[in-house]
């Protein structure tokens, strides 16, 4: 496995995209502001499906501009860029033809998202990644008896079980998966998240991990395809089954770890857009993070979250810029 891994160790530094229909929420529903991650907002902000479901309708981002994005995460250092197909608010980024729940048929933008970022990636030379979140709140067969009223957040409860999960499974996620690994080119990585959801079981994701090797055998798998796999959770010396590398989230492990991990973050306190959030990491401590997780052994996977628009906040490419600097003076990272 070490060939299939030598690109992925040697990268060192990525981008992770968070961006979706919550983008447009940007993390606040009247006089109430979500805490933490703004991509949570269909949860935090108490949206049922149906109010929920305005927002992809209005989703378009008149600014995204692909090869903008991948110039930014190039001249910063990055070698690979990660992308939320999907989030927890099961809205696609994608043309997908298991759902009308995407950008091409819900929103008015109708372009297709990962199509465009997937082509501008191969153009620039950088490796193109997605995320998709194995919790689906807009999917029925996802969420069972809490169908649709999240507003109690309950869908989270591990004692809630769902029969029709595997269905969920078998004809929707794994053929959107499956979408993806076949009409965007190579794929460096599938990253995977929402893997705690109750009816979620280790044996569905080493179903999943060797359906995605079938398709396209050097794609790389995070932990998260296996069941409640927590950071580093599972990469010891056991052996068990968890994906190829390990996700440490917001945290950088000490020394010592044989097995390959990467160390997620935001720049701020949120994964999706929030102007509300101001508390942003200096460029120097996210340079200090980078030096710190390489000497480790380790890849930095970088948080940016765009917004409504389409647009990288201005304090995110502050950052980007003055890792470029930093990356172009000391050589790569
Ligand atoms: C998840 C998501 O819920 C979140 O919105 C974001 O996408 C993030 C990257 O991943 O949140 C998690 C997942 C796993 C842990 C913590 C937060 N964990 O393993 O500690």
């Amino acid at each position: 496995d070490d060939e299939r891994m030598a690109w992925w160790r040697d990268s060192k530094f990525g981008m992770f995209i968070h961006w979706g229909a919550y983008s447009i929420i940007g993390g606040e529903r009247g006089t109430n502001i979500a805490g933490g991650g703004a991509e949570w907002a269909m949860d935090k902000l108490d949206y049922t499906v149906e109010d929920y479901e305005k927002f992809p309708k209005i989703f378009n981002p008149q600014l995204f501009d692909a090869d903008a994005w991948v110039t930014m995460a190039k001249n910063a250092g990055m070698k690979y860029i990660v992308i939320t197909s999907k989030h927890h608010d099961g809205f696609c980024l994608w043309d997908s033809k298991a759902t009308e729940y995407d950008v091409m048929d819900t929103a008015p933008f109708k372009r297709d998202i990962i199509k465009e970022l997937s082509e501008a990636c191969k153009k620039q030379g950088i490796i193109f990644c997605f995320y998709y979140s194995i919790v689906d709140w807009h999917h029925q067969q996802a969420q069972g008896n809490l169908y649709p009223n999240y507003n109690i957040g309950q869908h989270d409860d591990p004692s809630v079980v769902n029969p029709k999960f595997p269905k969920y499974f078998k004809n929707y996620l794994k053929p959107q998966v499956k979408e993806l690994l076949t009409n965007y080119g190579d794929i460096g990585v599938v990253w995977f998240d929402g893997d705690w959801i109750s009816d979620y079981t280790t044996e569905m994701g080493k179903e999943l991990y060797s359906f995605i090797r079938d398709i396209q055998p050097n794609t790389i798998v995070n932990n998260r395809v296996d069941k409640g796999r927590k950071g580093m959770e599972g990469m010891d010396a056991e052996g068990n089954f968890a994906g190829d590398f390990g996700t440490p989230e917001q945290e950088i492990p000490d020394t010592g770890i044989d097995s390959d991990w990467e160390a997620c973050m935001t720049m701020n306190g949120t994964w999706g857009y929030k102007p509300d959030d101001n508390k942003w990491k200096s460029s120097e401590d996210l340079i200090q993070k980078l030096v710190d997780i390489v000497s480790k052994g380790g890849n930095f996977l970088l948080n940016i979250g765009p917004d409504g628009f389409g647009r990288f906040p201005a304090q995110s490419i502050r950052r980007l810029n003055a890792m470029g600097e930093w990356t172009k003076k000391n050589g790569e990272a």
